[in-house]
Parts: structure tokens; C-alpha cells; sequence
């Protein structure tokens, strides 16, 4: 029996965080065994923002390499830098002059990323959505890994399959693309910022104490722990809606620690600040100590690292190549 395929990836715009790990890498590494695995490194997306140029192929790497050391296998899993695929933009393409722009301009995270980026609000920013379907869409994924953030997002890749090209170019005993259905990630693998209990631990924000970076040495995690944002009250608990800093440090010392939530609670609910946040900080560098030991050894042998990723490509692209040509032929292009 074929195994499900499941398709996932992360923008290389700066340095990977415990909130791309915990909320995404990990579920991949999970996924490997008992699914095709396929994850790229977006880096088309990462330019839907401003970027540095001196940065975006350093990020790339960093990022394949961290996905390595953070236990992708390389035997079980296909993975690939988005951009060395062409498919990907030509599918985008194909989808943009199938998508309402309509559909486009009711995006949240395009309202919010938007409004940060006032007048210099770049086309590709509200085309993000559709640049994802086509990644999507070419692999024949059965099942997206999604955060709450991205579940809009999917819905629009299946409403592009379904109703778009489907419906259209297709009938329903022959699909043109295959419909995506969600997997849903189970709760409490969302990361909240160390300074701001309410907003997600993110890349982009400009305030580096507001995450915690997977290759941030352990004097760097001690300092970002101790700064880290907290409340007035004694005493640490779960879920409170008015505390919302003591919930996101006490869930991330329970998923670093691997213990479940009522245990954690027994060790530390009666625990102050001053106690607890060393105790999360020695977890955090423990659990990432073998993280940093592995991305170390990865990096140092680059040349390695490139052949797999071109291997990795040319696998992406047996299966790119094959979507290109079956959505080609259904919109009625001239063959090449
Ligand atoms: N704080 C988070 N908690 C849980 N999961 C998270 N992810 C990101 N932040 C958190 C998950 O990581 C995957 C890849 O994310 P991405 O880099 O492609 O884009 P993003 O979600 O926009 O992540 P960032 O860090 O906020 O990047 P920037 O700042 O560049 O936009 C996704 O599966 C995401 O859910």
C-alpha cells in the first residue's frame, strides 16, 4: 500500500526558532516512518518580504541543515530548496490567472503582514497563498501539516484544486490535481513570543529576546529565559487567559521536558519566577544540545549537504514535472 504524502516546508528569513521546531520540524520528524515525506525550503516565499540578498542562500542552506539536525533523514524523506524546482513558479503562475483576487484579499495574515509593510506592500506578499497551493498542489499531497495560522491558506489551495482547475479542465472521474485534506497538529505545539504572551514567537519580529533560536548558545538562552516576560502573581499554571506568559513558559518546559501537563503542574505550580525560569533554561539548552552538536557536523561538511539537496531535487522534480504537464495540457497549451 502507498503511504500518504504529506508535503511541508519553512521560509528561510532568518533563524529557525523553538516555535519552527516544536510547532512544525518535530511533526515532520514523527511523519517520516509512516508517510512520504516531502519538505522544501521555501525561499521563493522569503522573498515576499523585504530580504538581503547576502543572507537569503546562507539562511537556505542553514535551514536544510537544520531540518537534518533535527532528525529529517534523508532515506525516509525528500528534501529540497524550493526555488531549484521551476515548476513551482510556473504552477504559481498558472494558478494566479485561475484565483479571484478577491479570495486573495481576505487573507489574514496578508491584512496583518500588510499593514506592518505600510506603502512597499510587494504583489508577491498577497500572491503568498497561491505560491504555497502550487507547492501543494505539484506533489499530490494527501495531507499539509497546519497550524492554526496556515489552515485559511489550505483552504484556499483546495478551493483552487476543487473549483478552479478541477471543475474546469477536469471531471470527476479524472482530477487535474489532487485535493490536500489538513493534518491538523495537535495543540500546544504553538510557541507565544518570551515578550509578548499573546503574539507567536516569530522570525521576524525585531526584538531577538522575543525567541528563543535553535542555534542560540546556552549563555545567549539563560539571558533570553531571564529577560523573558512574566506577571506579578505566584504560582505557575496553565491555560489562565489574564496570564498569558506564565502558560507559553510553562508549555514549552512541558513539551522540552517531555512530561505531561499534570506533572508538570505537580513540580510547578507552587513554584515562583525566580525558581522556575532556570529550571526551563537548563531544559531548553539540554534539549538542544544535541540539535546544535548535529547542525554543527552537518554544516561543516556543506559539500555533502549540497549533493543530497540536488538529489533531493531531482526526486521533487520527477513528481513536479509530471503535475506541470498534466495542468499544461487540461488549460490547453501548446506542447513543448
Ligand atoms: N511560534 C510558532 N509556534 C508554532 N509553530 C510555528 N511556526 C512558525 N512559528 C511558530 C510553524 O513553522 C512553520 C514554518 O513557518 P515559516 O517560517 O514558513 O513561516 P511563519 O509561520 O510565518 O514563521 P515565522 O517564524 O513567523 O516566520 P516569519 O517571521 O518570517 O513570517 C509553519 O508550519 C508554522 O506554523
Amino acid at each position: 500500500m502507498t503511504k500518504p504524502r504529506v508535503l511541508s516546508g519553512v521560509q528561510p528569513t532568518g533563524s529557525l526558532h523553538l516555535g519552527n521546531w516544536l510547532g512544525a520540524i518535530k511533526n515532520w520528524v514523527e511523519l517520516q516512518d509512516s508517510h512520504d515525506t516531502f519538505f522544501c525550503v521555501v525561499d521563493l516565499h522569503a522573498i515576499t518580504v523585504p530580504h538581503d540578498p547576502h543572507e537569503l542562500a546562507k539562511n537556505t542552506i542553514s535551514t536544510a541543515a537544520l531540518y537534518y539536525a533535527c532528525g529529517i533523514d534523508s532515506s525516509k524523506s525528500t528534501v529540497f530548496v524550493q526555488s531549484h524546482v521551476s515548476s513551482h513558479s510556473e504552477l504559481c503562475w498558472l494558478l494566479d490567472c485561475l484565483t479571484p483576487l478577491n479570495w486573495l484579499e481576505r487573507m489574514i495574515q496578508f491584512k496583518e503582514k500588510a499593514v506592518k509593510q505600510g506603502d512597499n506592500v510587494s504583489v508577491g506578499l498577497l500572491n503568498y497563498p497561491v505560491l504555497m497551493a502550487a507547492d501543494i498542489l505539484l506533489y499530490d499531497a494527501d495531507l499539509v501539516p497546519v497550524g492554526e495560522d496556515q489552515k485559511q491558506h489550505l483552504e484556499l489551495a483546495r478551493n483552487i484544486a476543487q473549483q478552479r482547475v478541477n471543475s474546469r479542465f477536469g471531471s470527476e472521474e479524472k482530477p487535474i490535481l489532487k485535493v490536500p485534506e489538513p493534518l491538523i497538529i495537535k495543540e500546544g505545539a504553538r510557541v507565544m513570543s518570551l515578550t509578548d504572551g499573546t503574539a507567536k514567537m516569530s522570525k521576524s519580529d525585531p526584538n531577538e529576546g522575543s525567541r528563543i533560536n535553535l542555534l542560540d548558545p546556552p549563555e545567549l538562552i539563560v539571558k533570553k529565559i531571564k529577560r523573558a516576560k512574566t506577571d506579578p502573581m505566584i504560582g505557575l499554571e496553565f491555560d489562565n487567559p489574564e496570564r498569558p506568559e506564565a502558560s507559553n513558559l510553562l508549555n514549552i518546559y512541558a513539551i522540552v521536558s517531555g512530561l505531561e501537563r499534570q506533572l508538570v503542574l505537580n513540580e510547578c505550580a507552587s513554584m515562583g519566577w525566580g525558581k522556575f525560569k532556570p529550571l526551563l533554561a537548563d531544559a531548553l539548552v539540554e534539549t538542544l544540545r544535541p540539535v546544535q552538536t548535529n547542525y554543527a557536523e552537518i554544516i561543516a561538511n556543506k559539500t555533502e549537504l549540497i549533493d543530497i539537496l540536488k538529489q533531493g531535487r531531482e526526486k521533487a522534480e520527477e513528481v513536479a514535472s509530471k503535475t506541470i504537464k498534466r495542468v499544461r495540457d487540461a488549460m490547453g497549451f501548446l506542447e513543448a
